[in-house]
């Protein structure tokens, strides 16, 4: 992957008055052993005042057709007027001279400077995950008489963050994304959907943005307890590990924070005690599914982003824990985790629907109690014995 990269640097000099007191730059020579500098993204589209730090631990998932502004925020730190050189006769007057350079990377896709530390990242059309970075050299020196160059000290810093870009789905073409087929999405409109649908058709019109789930981007992560690997596991297991496209709901991301939080409160899990038995299911796959005897619903929600089957599961045996301590696994173990998923969804301000399930049906883990829970905005509540 070729890298694309850009610079920008600015030389600003700043007169300051200060016979013996503290001079504030944009510099930070007191912590070498954090990095100064750290970015941020744009929020919105004309939001230019609203700026939110990246986590560079924390994959960004881009939107559809969305470019990403980021700017690299240079950590301000105090430079003593120790640190100019003595001069005859004392003068009180300090210069400080500052210069900067910001040197842009991207492994991929296309970088603009559009401003001071500000850079413009398009991904090209490209769908994989791409690493962008930035180095900041500066250098500044102090000095009680301009006429004399004072010692010149140099400070870098550098900052990463991962970008994920989105990809369109166009509904009405050929099924494919990215050469994987998605297959073709059930017709919201169509006056014979089940009523659900035709009274929310807007619930139900497809994911217009996927992302490429592969062996590279499924251990992203998204929040501190998923990675984009968290809502998708794989439908059909030990197929191998082809590209696959997956839409994800960014309030799933909520859900399922909020959901740990619950788990931690009543449990004191050990990690990973939360497992995604199915998460985002094409509709292909979902036929594919079907044709093995598993049915889903035209209209499942795993098809759009906002839903999961869930199971607590701390021995990892892949199947439900005995929740409810009375030596048997069965659905009353799934009513245990549904009341933790109902606390979740209340602490996330979410509606959606929560089936308690006896057996989870699937290529793999079949047989276990489950707890189906989806975002599709309003509350439902059901129990399949
Ligand atoms: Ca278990
Ligand atoms: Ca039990």
């Amino acid at each position: 992957m070729p890298s694309r990269n850009v610079s920008g640097a600015q030389g600003a000099l700043c007169l300051l008055l200060a016979a013996a007191g503290m001079l504030t730059v944009p510099a930070d020579a007191q912590s070498p052993a954090a990095s100064p500098v750290t970015l941020e993204i744009r929020q919105g589209e004309d939001a230019a005042h609203s700026w939110r730090p990246m986590d560079p631990d924390m994959a960004v998932l881009l939107p559809v057709g969305r470019d990403a502004v980021v700017r690299a925020r240079w950590k301000a730190a105090e430079i003593g007027s120790a640190d100019a050189p003595e001069s005859e006769g004392q003068s009180n007057h300090l210069t400080t001279t500052t210069t900067r350079s910001a040197s842009w990377t991207a492994s991929g896709g296309e970088l603009r400077l559009v401003g001071e530390d500000v850079i413009s990242w398009s991904p090209a059309g490209g769908t994989e995950a791409v690493t962008l970075a930035v180095e900041v050299n500066e250098s500044w020196s102090v000095v009680r008489d301009p006429a004399q160059d004072g010692p010149s000290t140099t400070r870098t810093g550098s900052a990463r963050v991962t970008m994920l870009p989105a990809v369109a789905f166009d509904r009405d073409g050929d099924g494919t994304l990215g050469g994987a087929f998605v297959g073709v999405y059930p017709n919201e409109l169509n006056p014979n959907a089940p009523a659900p649908v035709a009274n929310n058709p807007r619930t139900y019109t497809p994911p217009r943005s996927f992302h490429r789930l592969d062996d590279s981007t499924a251990t992203l992560r998204l929040s501190a307890n998923a990675t984009l690997g968290t809502f998708a596991p794989e439908v059909f297991p030990a197929e191998g590990s082809g590209a696959r496209f997956v839409a994800i709901s960014p309030e799933l991301i909520r859900f399922w924070e909020a959901l740990h939080g619950v788990t931690a409160s009543r449990r004191r899990p050990a990690p990973g005690e939360l497992r995604v038995l199915r998460g985002f299911v094409s509709p292909h796959e979902r036929q594919r599914l079907q044709r093995l005897g598993i049915p889903l619903a035209e209209f499942s929600r795993y098809q759009y982003g906002d839903a999961l089957a869930i199971i607590l599961d701390a021995n990892r045996d892949n199947r439900m824990d005995d929740l409810n301590n009375d030596g048997r696994i069965d659905i009353a173990d799934a009513e245990v985790l549904a009341g933790f998923i109902e606390q979740a969804l209340t602490d996330a301000g979410l509606a959606g629907g929560i089936g308690v399930c006896a057996s989870f049906e699937g290529p793999n883990h079949i047989g276990t109690p489950y707890v189906h829970v989806d975002l599709r905005g309003w509350n439902l509540r059901w129990r399949e014995e």
